[in-house]
């Protein structure tokens, strides 16, 4: 026994929300698109302060295995960037329903309700546990089948486990990750348990950065450990890194560089007290945060699909090496055709294009055109804010005040400006940035570049 669909979106992400938005767009019909995610979290009391609806989360059984005092609670697609920003506020944090997909792009907010007034049917709290491209159908953890005739796979990643570089605790209580909305109340719960305390952070990357600086903000104290030599070793040149590592000196983070941890001591009731280091030193820690990469959700799709880049192999219409399956967001890896390769991001502006193109690809085949994207990150952490546009690869200019509020970057690859990086822009600042880093201009001097810094996008 089981149901069938002719559109399913395999997760309930950023992608999957932006994906069903462009379905109603594109005029889908009630009963036609199903979206199955295993996304759950768990909440003490909260339906009985407010009703579940307003929460923007659908509360689908009280009284359950976690806990007699609780609810466990079946979460529609939210915009995962707030995660780490607006919901580690100590003073009115962000919560549900506000951050529901699609409102980080300035798009309707999609509760629970739309769903249910556009006939999208929700399967959460509901892992998919095997897929059989060739028959299309997949198979729940609680043994329904579910068919399809197109098959979106916005599975996203999973964070990588620190017993996956041979160290072990990750499941002591005072030790969290942050992927999902789970992790997130955990968080908060283990911040508010310890006030004024000493967090280690394990990671330089994205997650380390921000979640830092709401910890700071938290006035937990902080010390960073990264084996890189400085943070966001994967985009920042060690010029940028040294600007903002400055201004975390300044709120009291420590950073331990160079070094990954070897071991925790952890108490006789299973906290972690003190985390050790490879270098030989050991830090007190009454809290744990762990941000040292992802792993793309792939492996229902493992010697069915063509994978690279450590994602689902997509083309320029979102479409994997199965014609009835799509690929999107976190997972996917697709065609850059402004860089002439494929690649895998892990950003919500990715997220959001490549699940809004391949909707595009399948509902109005003969209006979409290949996928062009440049490639976007972003960032805010305290009150700074920066973007970047395009590639970080070749030769580096540096503009700006370095001890002011604007800094900047150009990347000059083979004679040609592919990537760029502001802080502290304006709208149109950045709308220039982008505009140029897609035009790739002919860079001829680099000095000239450097002295006109920001000028040079604002006049291109
Ligand atoms: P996800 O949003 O991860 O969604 C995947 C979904 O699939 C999940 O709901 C998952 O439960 C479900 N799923 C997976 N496997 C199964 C299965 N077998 N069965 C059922 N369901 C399944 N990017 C930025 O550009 N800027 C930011 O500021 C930013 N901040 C971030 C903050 C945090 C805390 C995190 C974790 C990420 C952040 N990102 C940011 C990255 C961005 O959120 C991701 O790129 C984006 O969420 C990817 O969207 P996705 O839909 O591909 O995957
Ligand atoms: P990341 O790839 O940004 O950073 C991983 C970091 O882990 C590295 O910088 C390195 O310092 C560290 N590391 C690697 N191995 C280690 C080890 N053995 N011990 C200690 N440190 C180690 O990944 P992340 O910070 O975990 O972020 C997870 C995902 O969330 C990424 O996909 C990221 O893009 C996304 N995210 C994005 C944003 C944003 O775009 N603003 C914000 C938050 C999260
Ligand atoms: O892009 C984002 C981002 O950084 C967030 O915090 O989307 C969310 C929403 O803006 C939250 O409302």
């Amino acid at each position: 026994m089981g149901r069938a669909f002719v559109y399913v979106i395999l997760g309930g992400g950023v992608a999957a929300g932006y994906a069903a938005l462009e379905f109603t767009k594109k005029g889908v019909s009630p009963g036609e698109l199903c979206i199955i995610s295993e996304e759950t979290t768990f909440s003490a009391f909260k339906s009985a302060v407010m009703p579940a609806s307003e929460l923007g989360i659908i509360v689908l059984k009280v009284h359950n295995e976690f806990d007699s005092y609780g609810s466990r609670e079946y979460v529609p697609p939210y915009e995962r960037p707030a995660l780490t920003k607006g919901y580690l506020l100590p003073e009115a944090p962000a919560r549900l329903p506000s951050f529901h997909t699609c409102v980080g792009a300035n798009e309707e907010r999609l509760t629970p309700k739309w769903y249910k007034e556009h006939g999208i049917e929700l399967v959460l709290g509901t892992r998919v546990k095997s897929v059989d491209v060739r028959r299309k159908t997949l198979l729940t953890a609680v043994g329904e089948t579910i068919s399809y005739n197109i098959l979106i796979i916005a599975t996203g990643a999973r964070a990588l486990k620190l017993e996956e570089f041979g160290v072990s605790g990750s499941d002591a209580e005072n030790v969290c990750y942050l992927r999902d909305l789970a992790d997130a109340n955990r968080v908060v719960d283990v911040i508010q348990s310890y006030a004024g305390g000493n967090a280690v952070v394990i990671g330089g990357g994205y997650i380390g950065m921000e979640c830092a600086a709401s910890l700071v903000t938290n006035r937990i104290n902080v010390t960073m450990v990264f084996p890189e030599a400085h943070c966001m070793a994967r985009l920042f040149t060690p010029k940028i890194a040294s600007y903002y590592e400055g201004y975390y000196n300044s709120k009291g983070v420590q950073f331990v560089k160079g070094t990954v941890l070897s071991s925790f001591d952890i108490d006789h009731n299973g906290k972690v007290t003190a985390v050790n280091l490879r270098d030989g030193s050991r830090l007190p820690a009454d809290m744990v945060v762990v941000g040292i990469g992802i792993r793309p959700n792939t492996s229902l799709f493992e010697g069915q699909l063509t994978l690279e880049k450590g994602g689902i192999k997509v083309n320029g219409r979102m479409q994997t090496s199965n014609n009835s399956v799509y690929a999107v967001g976190d997972v996917a890896a697709f065609p850059v055709k402004l860089f002439g390769e494929t690649r895998r991001l892990e950003h919500v502006d990715s997220a959001r294009k490549t699940a809004k193109h391949a909707v595009g690809a399948i509902m109005e085949p003969e209006k979409t055109d290949e996928f062009d994207y440049l490639p976007f990150f972003y960032s805010r952490v305290f009150t700074f804010s920066w973007q970047f546009y395009g590639d970080n690869a070749g030769e580096v200019v540096h503009f700006g005040d370095y001890s002011g509020k604007t800094i900047g970057a150009y990347w000059i690859s083979k004679g040609q400006l592919v990537g760029s990086f502001l802080e502290g822009g304006t709208k149109e600042d950045y709308e220039a940035l982008a505009k140029t880093t897609r035009l790739k201009p002919a860079i001829d001097d680099i000095t000239e570049l450097e002295t006109q810094g920001l000028g040079f996008a604002l006049t291109v």
